[in-house]
C-alpha cells in the first residue's frame, strides 16, 4: 500500500510523540487522526483497530500496528536506523533505546502525577536524568569519539536521546551543563536537515501539555 503512515492518537506528545519524531527523522511525512473525546477512542476500540484496545495506532503499509516498540521497530529497520548488522543492534541500539525508553517514560508521565506526587516524581526524574542515563551517553561519546552513538551513523538511539534531552531542558534549562559532549550532541543533531524541519514551528511536533491539554486527556482515557 501506499501513501503516508496515518497516525491515531490524541493531539499530544504521549506515547506517539517518539513516534513522530522518528517518522520525521526518516523524512517520512505522515498524517494524523486525532482523538478528541472518548467517543473516537471507543469507535477505533470497536470496530477492531485496536489490538489491545489501546493507542498508539499507525496505519502504515497496509497495517494497523499498535504498540509504541512494534511500530518503532517497524519504522527503525524499515528505514535502516536501527544499526547496521545483528551486534550492533544488540550491544548497542537497542539497549541505548531501552534506557531511553525507561527515560523517556519517566518525563512523559510527570504531567500525570497527581498534584501531591509531582515533587517526588520531578525529583526523582531529574535524579535519573542526571545520575544515571545521561552520564552513560556523555561516557559512550567520549569513549569512541564519533558524532554518532551507534556505529557512526543516524540511529533510532540517536533520535530518541535528542527528544529527551529537549524534554528534560524544558523541566531545567541547564540540565547538561555538566555534560559537555552531549551539548555538541544536541547541536549537531538539530542540524540535520530532516530533524531541523521538524524543530521548527508548525511542524507536527508538539508541545509540553498545560493543565488544559491534561484534563482532555484524563477525559479520554480515565
Ligand atoms: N504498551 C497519555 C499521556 C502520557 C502517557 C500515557 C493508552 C501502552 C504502548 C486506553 N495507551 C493514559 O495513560 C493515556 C497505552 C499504550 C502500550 C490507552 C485503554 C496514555 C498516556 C493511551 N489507553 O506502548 O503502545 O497505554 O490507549 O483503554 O487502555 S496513552
Amino acid at each position: 500500500m501506499s501513501g503516508k503512515p496515518k497516525l491515531h492518537y490524541f493531539n499530544g506528545r504521549g506515547r506517539m510523540e517518539p513516534i513522530r519524531w522518528l517518522l520525521a527523522a526518516a523524512g517520512v511525512e505522515f498524517d494524523e487522526c486525532f482523538i478528541e473525546k472518548k467517543e473516537d477512542l471507543t469507535k477505533l476500540q470497536n470496530d477492531g483497530s485496536l489490538l489491545f484496545q489501546q493507542v498508539p495506532m499507525v496505519e502504515i503499509d497496509g497495517m494497523k500496528l499498535v504498540q509504541t516498540r512494534a511500530i518503532m521497530n517497524y519504522i527503525a529497520t524499515k528505514y535502516n536506523l536501527c544499526g547496521k548488522d545483528l551486534k550492533e543492534r544488540a550491544l548497542y541500539c537497542n539497549k541505548f533505546v531501552e534506557g531511553l525508553f525507561d527515560l523517556n517514560e519517566l518525563l512523559l508521565m510527570h504531567v500525570l502525577q497527581p498534584a501531591d506526587q509531582k515533587e517526588q516524581h520531578f525529583a526523582n526524574m531529574m535524579d535519573k536524568a542526571e545520575n544515571r542515563h545521561f552520564p552513560v551517553f556523555e561516557k559512550v561519546l567520549k569513549d569512541h569519539g564519533k558524532d554518532f552513538l551507534v556505529g557512526n551513523q543516524l540511529s533510532r538511539a540517536d533520535v530518541q536521546l535528542l527528544e529527551v534531552i529537549l524534554m528534560a531542558e524544558e523541566y531545567k534549562p541547564d540540565i547538561l551543563a555538566k555534560f559537555p559532549l552531549l551539548q555538541s550532541f544536541k547541536a549537531r543533531m538539530s542540524a540535520i536537515p530532516n530533524i531541523k524541519k521538524f524543530l521548527q514551528p508548525g511542524s507536527q511536533r508538539k508541545p509540553l501539555a498545560d493543565k488544559n491539554a491534561v484534563a482532555k486527556v484524563m477525559k479520554i482515557f480515565y
